[in-house]
């Protein structure tokens, strides 16, 4: 697959890069990855995000190559590229705010990710490898064995911190062997492990823990202790003077206890309407439940948006997740 990604990579010369609303540390670090290999090949790159780079990921933007998405400073965006690559989204309206930019834009349309999906949605190519722990895996395997190693150091270290991230350090179950291998190559190429660590997860503000301890007097359980939610409202967020970074891997939190088997973290959108993301331990595929919503993801991470009231949006979740629940937890 990727041989036909590497191939069409030749022709285009003004290359954009860009990922899901808020992105993540693995989107972030496949992005500069691609980015180092294409201005190695000799490429025009630019990577757009929107709102823009979280604080937290800024150490992986040694070059400052990043731009955030502003609807006026960016008004010439859909015209740029020649080849615009949506890295680490399964589709475009992941791209929110730029989603209007890329439908009217002209270039070729390319998706690399590692999402489940059903069915195309608007790319001229698709590389999707639902098999990959992270897209950066995808762009290590890319690059492996068509640049020179070492890597560049800056390059390395965002790679590493793709595969960090997408399996909560090498903890989930798409850790698997070659993961720790990509891992080891990197390591061995100058990352190092700790730093990127504390780069990445302890660098939390004040604003951070109190916003945990709000969300967690919201903790709610049903079905036996089995599905956790909880609940956040920018009623929340502003009480505590947090930001939507503040919320990183709060999800996963009730996860941490006996018996949870999903676990879900709503929050209220800034723009109204909100959000859900979801974490199955092992059994319960929650992708299904998002797709319900229109959402997706993978099978023990998804997300959906959902609008209505935050009551009636918690109703509809749990009648949702009770049914997968018992659907996936009564087969042996
Ligand atoms: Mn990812």
């Amino acid at each position: 697959m990727l041989d036909g990604f590497a191939r069409l990579l030749e022709q285009p010369h003004r290359v954009l890069l860009t990922s899901h609303e808020n992105p993540d540390g693995d989107g972030t670090g496949a992005m500069l990855g691609l980015a180092h290999y294409l201005r190695f090949r000799g490429k025009d790159v630019r990577i757009v995000v929107s709102p823009e780079l979280p604080a937290f990921l800024g150490f992986l933007d040694t070059e400052h190559w990043i731009e955030a998405f502003d609807p006026l400073r960016h008004q010439e965006l859909a015209d740029w590229p020649e080849a615009w690559i949506l890295v680490d989204a399964s589709e475009p309206k992941r791209l929110g705010v730029m989603h209007g930019a890329f439908q009217a834009s002209k270039a070729m349309k390319v998706c690399l990710d590692h999402h489940m999906k059903s069915e195309p949605l608007g790319f001229d190519h698709e590389f999707t490898d639902g098999t990959a722990s992270a897209s950066a895996e995808l762009v290590f395997d890319l690059v492996a064995r068509r640049m020179p190693r070492p890597l560049p150091r800056p390059m390395a270290t965002a790679l590493y911190a793709g595969l960090v991230d997408d399996t909560g350090s090498f903890r989930f179950s798409n850790a698997s062997a070659k993961v720790h291998r990509m891992a080891a190559d990197l390591i061995e190429e100058g990352v190092l492990p700790a730093r990127v660590y504390q780069d990445l997860y302890h660098q939390g503000r004040p604003e951070r823990l109190k916003l945990f301890g709000r969300a967690f007097e919201s903790l709610e359980f049903h079905a036996d202790g089995r599905y956790a939610c909880l609940s956040l409202t920018q009623t929340d967020l502003h009480a505590c003077g947090a930001t939507h970074d503040d919320m990183e891997g709060l999800v996963n939190k009730p996860l941490e206890l006996k018996g949870v088997e999903v676990a879900c973290l709503i929050h209220e959108l800034p723009q109204g309407g909100f959000k859900a993301s979801l974490r199955s331990r092992e059994r319960v595929d929650v992708n299904a439940v998002c797709r319900h919503f229109g959402g997706g993801g993978h099978r023990l991470a998804s997300g959906a948006k959902l609008s209505g009231a935050m009551p009636q949006v918690q109703t509809e979740l749990k009648a949702v997740i009770l049914a997968q629940l018992e659907k996936d937890l009564s087969q042996p």
